[in-house]
């Protein structure tokens, strides 16, 4: 049976990755050695993040909390876990972290040609309610790993070789995309392994769905921003077509309303405003390795003025707009801009 296949041959994702490197002769399964650092990071916060109601309790990694004794915040403690992992891969020369002001260059005799540019805990804001945050990662290829430089990682978004994110949410599950469609692996927490549960992840070309912090209109920058965004939410509310309104849906952790675009349909949009008038996302580890997740799904990502992954940053720790998700709703997005603009 079908099903019996599917409970005795488990594909794994490295099992997966193997399987897809393995079409290139040359490949010598550094992608693979790499990939398994990230998810090692990624379960190692998963089993954080459910102990972290219990933190004050018992610590973070289970050890009895000496009284008194200061307990490293969940972001922190992530961050370093996922700097540790990537530097003893042996597979990486630059690593951009959210968490870390400058970039780490790896020391010459740990290098590897991979640069990973990373939020390690992404929507930390919702830890105390125990909502869903997730880790974003985005993977890129350096020019030459003798004299790696920033210029390896200011790169436009659609130079990453590979993308994905973690989402720790009521179960633990991991995007990713080499490049070839988008694959969704669910953490079987009793195996500790990362089994293929959404194979070829496709985003409706229209959704039902649209995803704002509305309450922040106010500040949406104008004039341009401001009347298309009006404009757009509006259309949700009071769609003039006849068509049936929108329902809003907004978490405030950007992996879970990413998630929740690419698998359900819709709009997922964090417009510019007058508080952060490049938006509040960051380009690296935010903004393109989910417009890359998007576009592989069939979707859409738009800055406002382009195409998200046509973007080059200047910076590590550059802002954009960004409005991504189903191809429809992210073309309607755009006619309004270019009829304001
Ligand atoms: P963080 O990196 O400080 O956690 O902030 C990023 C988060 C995203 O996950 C989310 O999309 C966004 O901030 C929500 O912002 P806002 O509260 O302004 O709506
Ligand atoms: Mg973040």
């Amino acid at each position: 049976h079908a099903a019996d296949a599917h409970r005795t041959d488990l594909m794994t994702i490295t099992r997966y990755v193997l399987n897809e490197q393995s079409k290139y002769p040359e490949s010598r399964g550094d992608f693979t050695i790499l990939l398994n650092h990230i998810v090692l990071g990624c379960k190692f916060v998963c089993s954080a993040v459910n102990k972290a109601g219990l933190a004050k309790l018992i610590g973070l990694a289970g050890e009895t909390n000496v009284q008194g004794e200061e307990q490293k915040k969940l972001d922190v403690l992530s961050n370093e876990v996922f700097i540790k992992s990537l530097v003893s891969s042996g597979r990486t020369c630059i690593l951009v972290s959210e968490e870390d002001e400058e970039a780490t260059f790896v020391e010459p005799s740990k290098r590897g040609k991979y640069c990973v540019v990373f939020d390690p805990l992404d929507g930390s804001s919702n830890i105390d309610c125990a909502v869903s945050i997730g880790t974003i990662f985005g993977i890129y290829m350096v020019k030459d790993s003798h004299e790696p430089t920033l210029d390896d990682v200011l790169q436009p978004g659609k130079h990453m070789l590979a993308a994905g994110y973690c989402m720790y949410g009521s179960s633990c599950t991991l995007v990713l995309s080499t490049g070839e469609g988008v694959h969704g692996f669910t953490l079987d927490p009793s195996l500790g392994e990362f089994i293929l549960t959404h194979p070829d992840i496709k985003i409706p070309k229209k959704g039902k769905i649209y995803s704002v912090n509305e309450g922040n209109a106010k500040n949406w920058d104008g004039p341009t921003a401001k009347y298309a965004l009006i404009k757009y939410v509006e259309k949700c509310k009071f769609p003039k077509d006849g068509s049936s309104s929108k329902s809003l849906r907004y978490i405030g952790s950007m992996v879970a309303d990413v998630h929740r675009t690419l698998l359900y349909g819709g709009i997922f949009l964090y417009p510019a405003d007058k508080k952060s008038p490049n938006g509040k996302l960051r380009v690296l580890y935010e903004v393109f390795p989910m417009s890359f997740l998007t576009e592989q799904a069939g979707g859409q990502a738009f800055t406002g003025k382009q195409r998200a992954l046509d973007l080059v940053p200047t910076k590590i720790h550059e802002r954009s707009p960004i409005f991504l998700g189903s191809y429809d709703d992210v073309e309607e997005i755009k006619a309004l801009y270019a009829a304001e603009g």
